[in-house]
């Protein structure tokens, strides 16, 4: 029997605190820029805001690479201010998500702090040691192993070396890990995401690290320990993920999590065997076909899916698979329809909802992201030219989706009034909140309506989906539900092309950028987008 939960119905959005709303003029967005900022995202419809990290943070992976995980990071302000912000957001219906970093902690966390002093110390097992190294490498470039000279032993790194990797085979750190969980779920938290969950089982000596054999094992342990009798939001970022690995973590009955991020559409934006700097064109037909397995192979009952085009680790979808020149606008609307009409509970990245953009980044002093950093040393000593390099942070570097917040034309987007720690992007004269809610036809009030619509009906939320034959640029997917059946057609392209079918409309157009007088021989301009009832 299947249990409708909240969590299925709701449209989630990702803030990145740095970057969203400065309060105090630092140049930093703060977690009192974002309270202040509450009643636009319920204007907007979000119901829950996954929310990066706010912890105390040394700030070397910007709040991934915690030093206190019940500790409010100065610069994002106090526990006073992150009191204030569940509550103000609970008052608007808005569920606060907090960003789960538990595969590892800050070097500067007591608890490493503790077990640099000695192989005998008490927390020395919080970590991963070994004499020698082996192949395992950093997401960050270089070997996973950092040498520490007291010792001279190594400890795993998976990302930085200010990043070591937690021991999760010692019980004594999950408990410690689930104790702090209780501690901000008796705060009224709406929920977890959580970093690289993926890893927690990772066996290093068989240089195993995502879906180790304990895995499933520690995160039902959590799931007892922790939110298994509460009612929130639990989603895992898995890189790795399958939907037969997604059905592990969301099945009701395995009692894990309500959902997993998946990525496989985000690898098509890259050559298989380069793990990430070259971008290449979308194959549409790839595209097509793996967001539909997902749609298929996650069925209502067997687990849940999330969606989304973006988040801060990610260049911005609009300007590697839409087009944000000649069609920003049109473009940005129809991957909206295309994703929101879809099962799954969609998650939108700060600033997608009016089309923001990537950054026209020329030089390495212009870059913050240590993934990026760490990329370009390496790369100059393996003797790539500086503008090559530049070339694949410009079009896929993490900085791009971490530009300020677009506000309105006032100095710096209205994002801070001194200097933004990172470039805002020149584009904000053009794109901004304060346009947006001006006009009608604006992209953020096609976000606006698709998350009414998903609040409205329920085949959007439950309803079967059906991949539509079409061609190669046009994507067009039925849903059916109670005796409904919902035909999405989606131009995903700058060409113009023709759809035609058979079926009849039987209700009126919703959420659309184009308008057919009928079905059975539809012209649609480049990225035209309509939804709507058939029979
Ligand atoms: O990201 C996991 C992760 O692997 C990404 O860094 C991704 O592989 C890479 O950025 C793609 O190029 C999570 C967080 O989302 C990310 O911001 C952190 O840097 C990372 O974990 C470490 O906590
Ligand atoms: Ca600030």
């Amino acid at each position: 029997t299947f249990e409708k939960k909240w969590w299925q119905t709701v449209v989630a959005y990702q803030i990145y605190p740095r970057s969203y709303q400065d309060s105090n003029g630092d140049g930093i967005g703060d977690i009192k820029g974002i309270t202040s900022r509450l009643d636009y995202l319920a204007k907007l419809g979000i119901n829950a805001i996954w929310l990066s990290p706010v912890y105390a943070s040394p700030m070397d992976d910007n709040g991934y690479d915690i030093s206190d995980y019940e500790a409010i990071a100065e610069v994002f302000g106090d526990m006073t201010a992150m009191d204030e912000l569940l509550a103000q957001a609970n008052q608007r219906g808005i569920k606060i998500i907090m960003d789960l970093v538990v595969n590892h902690t800050s070097d500067e966390h007591p608890w490493f702090v503790e077990a640099k002093k000695s192989k005998d110390n008490a927390y020395r097992e919080y970590y991963v040691w070994r004499d020698q190294p082996n192949d395992l490498t950093s997401t960050f470039s270089g070997s996973a192993w950092q040498l520490d000279e007291a010792s001279g032993q190594y400890y795993l790194h998976l990302f930085s070396k200010k990043q070591p990797d937690l021991n999760w085979e010692n019980e004594k750190v999950r408990h410690a890990i689930y104790d702090m969980m209780n501690f901000w779920i008796d705060k009224g938290v709406g929920g977890f995401r959580m970093d690289v969950i993926d890893l927690i089982g990772k066996l290093p000596d068989q240089e195993i690290t995502a879906n180790g054999p304990k895995l499933h094992e520690y995160l039902r342990e959590m799931n007892q320990a922790t939110f298994g009798d509460k009612d929130l939001l639990t989603v895992g970022e898995t890189w790795g993920a399958t939907p037969e690995i997604a059905k592990l973590y969301s099945a009701p009955e395995r009692q894990e999590l309500s959902m997993v991020f998946q990525f496989e559409h985000v690898g098509l934006s890259h050559k298989p065997e380069d793990p990430k700097w070259d971008v290449i064109a979308l194959d549409k037909t790839k595209f097509k076909s793996v967001i539909s397995k997902w749609q298929l192979d996650l069925a209502v009952g067997e687990g849940w899916n999330s969606i989304f085009w973006n988040n801060h680790d990610l260049p911005r979808a609009l300007s590697i698979w839409g087009n944000d020149t000649l069609y920003r606008v049109q473009s940005a609307k129809a991957m909206a329809i295309l994703f929101h009409l879809m099962r799954g509970t969609p998650f939108i990245y700060q600033g997608e909802e009016i089309g923001m953009t990537n950054y026209p980044f020329e030089t390495i002093d212009q870059i913050k992201d240590i993934e990026s950093l760490n990329m370009y040393q390496e790369r100059i000593a393996l003797g790539y030219k500086p503008e090559a390099i530049m070339a694949s942070i410009r079009a896929i570097g993490r900085d791009n989706a971490r530009t300020p917040m677009q506000w309105d034309t006032s100095h710096a987007a209205g994002f801070t009034i001194g200097t933004p720690w990172l470039a805002v992007n020149d584009n904000y004269e053009a794109i901004n909140v304060a346009d947006a809610l001006d006009d009608p036809n604006s992209i953020f009030y096609t976000y606006q309506k698709l998350i009414s619509l998903r609040k409205a009906h329920e085949w959007i939320v439950y309803g079967d989906y059906e991949l539509l034959e079409t061609s190669e640029n046009v994507f067009a997917y039925l849903r059916k539900y109670a005796g409904e059946t919902y035909l999405v057609v989606v131009n995903f392209s700058d060409e113009h092309e023709e759809f035609s079918s058979e079926f009849v409309k039987s209700s009126e157009i919703i959420a659309n950028v184009a308008f057919p007088e009928t079905l059975t021989h539809v012209k649609l301009a480049p990225w035209d987008a309509f939804v709507v009832g058939v029979s």
